[in-house]
């Protein structure tokens, strides 16, 4: 098998060559891969989104994204390492090739382009876009409070040189808006929403933007249960789960909140390794322990929602 030149999956990978797997992946694998352009970031860089699964009409959908948060660098990762797995196991392992024959996955590699690029190049804290706009000379929106969930209303801040900064108004960032748009036009298909951000080790659900209960509560809080006792059986990683505002903390214009007051009932934001020991900087030597733990998890959901 060639390679995207110089890619690997225990590797951080720059964006270069991630836009590069994302061409070969799909390749590969016609029959399982495709992929396409849901939009372009601030700097023109192509959101390219990967379909995985067998062809068949009327597919009940995934969507799954990654890179967030610029330095997030595990969260691009885990993406790349999901592909890889399931073009690998498919027809191979029965789990995999019955969620592949009976679910889509739509696989956003790195949402905030801009940003991951610039993690690379000039600061390796960066967490928002690259944004500019009139009236100041700070750069980027935190791309999870510019949602449009109780926007700016908690936990987030109406300055612009802030690292939670909820932006001008919601979706106003090229990025937030094709990942938000590409959801409504697939709204029909999409039953769950995941989302990947590091760290904390924390499985969360709706809601942040306030302290409210979805309607399904139990039944989330139940499949969050399942999924970190899974991801646990791997390696012992513990997590902790629960409503994002009483878990992690309070904050409005996530993108979990938003898909699903859109209607998907299934809504995760995954907290990955490690927590606080190098946090941003998880080693490379921890990229294969943590993807192949959190591939339990996400299958455990990703079962579930195809029996329901
Ligand atoms: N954590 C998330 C953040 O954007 C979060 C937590 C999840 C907030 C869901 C709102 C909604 O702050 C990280 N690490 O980015
Ligand atoms: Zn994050």
């Amino acid at each position: 098998h060639a390679r995207a030149s110089g890619h690997s999956y225990t590797k951080y990978n720059n964006w270069e060559t991630i836009e590069a797997w994302t061409q070969q992946v799909a390749a590969e694998n016609p029959q399982l891969v495709s992929r396409t352009v849901i939009g372009t970031t601030f700097e023109g860089r192509s959101m390219h989104l990967l379909k995985v699964g067998k062809s068949k009409p009327n597919k009940p959908a995934i969507f799954m994204d990654c890179g967030f948060h610029a330095r997030e660098w595990i969260s691009p990762a885990f993406c790349q390492w999901f592909v890889r797995e399931a073009v690998r196991t498919y027809g191979k392992e029965i789990h995999m090739t019955e969620l592949l024959n009976e679910l889509d996955f739509y696989v956003l590699p790195v949402v905030n382009i801009d940003g991951y690029v610039y993690t690379w190049t000039k600061n390796r804290m960066w967490r928002k876009t690259r944004s500019t706009r009139s009236g100041t000379s700070c750069v980027g929106v935190d791309p999870n409070r510019n949602f449009n969930a109780g926007w700016c209303e908690t936990g987030a801040s109406r300055s612009p040189c802030d690292d939670t900064y909820c932006g001008p108004a919601p979706e106003s960032e090229k990025e937030t808006r094709a990942l938000a748009g590409f959801i409504r036009s697939h709204l029909s298909s999409i039953k769950a929403y995941l989302t990947i951000h590091s760290y904390s080790q924390m499985l969360l659900y709706p809601y942040s933007y306030a302290y409210k209960l979805p309607e399904n509560n139990v039944e989330l809080n139940n499949l969050a249960k399942g999924a970190v006792k899974e991801l646990a059986s791997l390696h012992g990683t513990r997590y902790t789960y629960g409503p994002g505002a009483t878990t992690i903390y309070p904050a409005a214009g996530g993108s979990d909140d938003w898909a699903y007051d859109e209607g998907i009932k299934y809504s995760f934001t995954f907290e990955l390794r490690d927590r606080g020991r190098y946090g941003f900087m998880l080693p490379e030597s921890q990229i294969q322990a943590t993807c192949e733990e959190t591939m339990l998890a996400i299958k455990h959901i990703a079962s579930y929602v195809r029996n329901h």
